[in-house]
Formats: structure tokens, C-alpha cells, sequence
């Protein structure tokens, strides 16, 4: 049984990572929420992640915004890998959290999606396809989904003729 995480800085930030619980669910995925903040809640922080990988965590999905700290923090606490979302800020449209998310100093990575809903629903993607290279099953959801995108922009062209 696959063991993931999503964790989010505040409950603002769900809007954005229902989207990456949506993708998970679709692909049949089991998944946790967790809220963390890296600044209110420092110490549940490094708790979680010091103890992430003998809890059997096998990828954790970690979205803020703005001061976009979580991901990286909890990257810095664990060796288990971490996916970052940047959610969408208000005052500087998520580039903000973009760049707080992405430039970690090597050594310490964390696999940063786009800005917002596409970056939140391709981290369940991107989690999908690194638990479906142990997993057939995984990697058979997978393959119907992307014949089923495939399927939707033909569908969307031929509705475009009438
Ligand atoms: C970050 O600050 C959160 O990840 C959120 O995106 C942002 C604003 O948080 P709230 O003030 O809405 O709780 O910690």
C-alpha cells in the first residue's frame, strides 16, 4: 500500500492541492493530509519529516505559498522525495512561491511543479508515475489517462466542427 503525503502550509493552500488529491484519487492512490506551516508550526515540521521515512512515507507532495518555505524545510529534514507545489499568491501571482520553492542549493532537492492548479495536479501525476515504476497497476491508470486526454483534445476538435 503506497504511502503519500500531502502537506500544505495553511488551509488557504487547499483550494490549490485538492486538485493534486483529485489527480491521486483518479488514479486510484491513496494519499494523507497533513497542514504544516514551515513559520507557525516549525517544530510539527521537523517532527514529521525527521520521522517521514521510518514511518514508511514514500513521497511527500508539499505546497505554500509566498515565503514558500515548507517544501524545501521538510526536504532539508528527510531523504524521502519531496514534490513542491507553489500556490498562487495574491500580491505576486506565485512567482514568489515559484522561486522560494525552486532554487534549494544542491544536495537538497525538491521537484518543483508550475505555479497553481497545473503544477498541483502534475504533482499527483508525477507522484503516479514514480510509485508506478513498482507498481503495474499504477502504470496501467496512468496509461488510460493519457489515452483519455488524448481522446478529450479530439473530441474537443471534432466539437469545434459542429
Ligand atoms: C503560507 O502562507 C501558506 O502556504 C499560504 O499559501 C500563505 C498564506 O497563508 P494564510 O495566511 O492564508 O494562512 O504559509
Amino acid at each position: 500500500m503506497e504511502n503519500v503525503q500531502i502537506v500544505m502550509g495553511s488551509i488557504s493552500d487547499w483550494q490549490t492541492l485538492q486538485k493534486t488529491a483529485e489527480v491521486l484519487t483518479d488514479l486510484k492512490i491513496k494519499y494523507e493530509t497533513k497542514i504544516i506551516s514551515a513559520h507557525r508550526t516549525p517544530a510539527r515540521l521537523t517532527e514529521f519529516a525527521e520521522l517521514a521515512l521510518a514511518n514508511g512515507v514514500q513521497l511527500i507532495i508539499a505546497g505554500a505559498g509566498g515565503a514558500a518555505h515548507l517544501p524545501g524545510m521538510l526536504a532539508a529534514n528527510t531523504v524521502v522525495p519531496v514534490i513542491g507545489v507553489p500556490v498562487q499568491s495574491q500580491t505576486l501571482n506565485g512567482v514568489d512561491s515559484l522561486l522560494s520553492i525552486v532554487q534549494m542549493p544542491a544536495g537538497v532537492p525538491v521537484a518543483t511543479m508550475a505555479i497553481g492548479e497545473a503544477g498541483a495536479r502534475n504533482a499527483g501525476y508525477l507522484a503516479a508515475q514514480l510509485l508506478g515504476m513498482a507498481d503495474p497497476e499504477i502504470q496501467k491508470q496512468l496509461i488510460s489517462a493519457r489515452q483519455k486526454m488524448a481522446a478529450d483534445v479530439l473530441a474537443s476538435e471534432e466539437a469545434l466542427h459542429h
